[in-house]
């Protein structure tokens, strides 16, 4: 299998992340994805490479999914952040105050603060100097990817952060910026697969990712997450959601309660790729968390390493050109070992 990797995701790195009226350490950090690289490199599972960088051709790829003023916001939010106040060169961005149901999210504010909140629905997703560089390059690794397949290879591995299925077509928050499952599921749409389903088996719902496609019956979207009432990111992920509009019935999530093991998960799974085959999708995108093991620090399923060698064999079973993008894992010793299990129980 081929991998894509990210050579500029080290300059995406925040530092901290507001957590209970405090900042915290920021859990997602480029050692994560280093340690993927690692234990890639380690198990010869395939030819391990860095994007091709066509500027206007990603350009292209990231309006397709994304909102041309969010895009505009993102490119220069660091020089507008340093215009604020030049103390900030040595600060991270992070929002403190958000448009509420029925105040105004259809100005642009002047304030750079305010554009923050306008853009962001957390304050756990600090952006900074090298972000939207790093989440470019994380894009086009996604991107690269679909191409992959849809240039005939049986599966590729978008090794990319920072991640991306909370982010939306207008908006950034759970440490994502761009959605790189979604551009992924987008690229091969436009490669010519006429129906596209997105596998999300991070713990946490894969919001952005929903609310991308909500509308649209040419993309089912799938998500197996931490429930919502208890879980982030809270205020979406229900099983009731189910696509509105052409898009009714091409969304199902999938919510387990905190503290689920691996046989409940895996029924779960089954049941999403029963409704991947059902929706006779010519194509999986796999948003490839692995967030739900036991040794998490800020989750709460309990699979255990091994049992991702079991995962990648079930998302083999759909027999689908698949397309896996690196979402979350935050217990960093070993979300080297549980991506590439998935990867390998998946087979080359
Ligand atoms: C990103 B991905 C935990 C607070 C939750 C946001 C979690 C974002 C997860 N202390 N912060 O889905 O892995
Ligand atoms: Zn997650």
């Amino acid at each position: 299998m081929l991998t894509l990797r990210n050579p500029h995701h080290h300059l995406h790195q925040g530092r901290h992340e507001m957590f209970r009226g405090r900042l915290v350490p920021c859990h997602e950090t480029p050692q994560r994805l280093d340690h993927v690289l690692a234990e890639l490199t380690r198990r010869a599972l395939g030819p391990i490479r860095t994007p091709d960088t066509d500027a206007a051709a990603l350009d292209a790829a990231l309006a397709q999914v994304h909102e041309p003023r969010y895009l505009q916001f993102l490119e220069h939010a660091w020089s507008d952040w340093l215009a604020l106040d030049p103390a900030n060169a040595g600060r991270d961005a992070l929002p403190s105050v958000w448009p509420a149901p029925g105040m105004r999210s259809d100005l642009l504010p002047e304030n750079f603060a305010a554009r923050l909140g306008l853009f962001a629905f957390d304050a756990g997703t600090p952006l900074t100097a090298g972000s939207w560089f790093a989440a470019r390059a994380g894009a086009a690794c996604a991107i690269g990817a679909a191409h992959a397949v849809a240039g005939g290879d049986r599966s590729a591995f978008a090794l990319s952060r920072p991640p991306g299925h909370h982010a939306g077509a207008g908006f950034f928050g759970g440490y994502c910026f761009l959605n790189n499952a979604a551009l992924a599921a987008q690229a091969l749409r436009d490669a010519g697969a006429a129906r596209v389903a997105v596998l999300d088996v991070d713990y946490h719902h894969g919001n952005g990712t929903q609310s991308i496609f909500y509308a649209r019956a040419d993309v089912l979207t799938v998500s197996i997450h931490g429930d919502p009432r208890t879980e982030y990111p809270f205020f979406i992920g229900h099983a009731d959601e189910r696509g509105a509009g052409a898009g009714a019935g091409s969304n199902l999530n999938l919510p387990l309660a905190r503290g689920t093991g691996f046989e409940r998960w895996r029924e779960a799974l089954r049941s999403g790729l029963d409704a991947v085959r059902l929706f006779g999708a010519q194509a999986l995108v796999v948003a490839l968390g692995v967030d739900t093991f036991e040794g998490d620090p800020i989750s709460g399923f309990r699979l255990r390493s091994a049992d991702y060698l079991q995962v990648g064999q079930d998302l083999a079973s759909a027999s689908l050109p698949t397309v896996f993008v690196f979402e979350g894992g935050y217990a960093v010793d070993a979300v080297g070992i549980n991506t590439v299990n998935v990867l390998e129980g998946f087979g080359a």
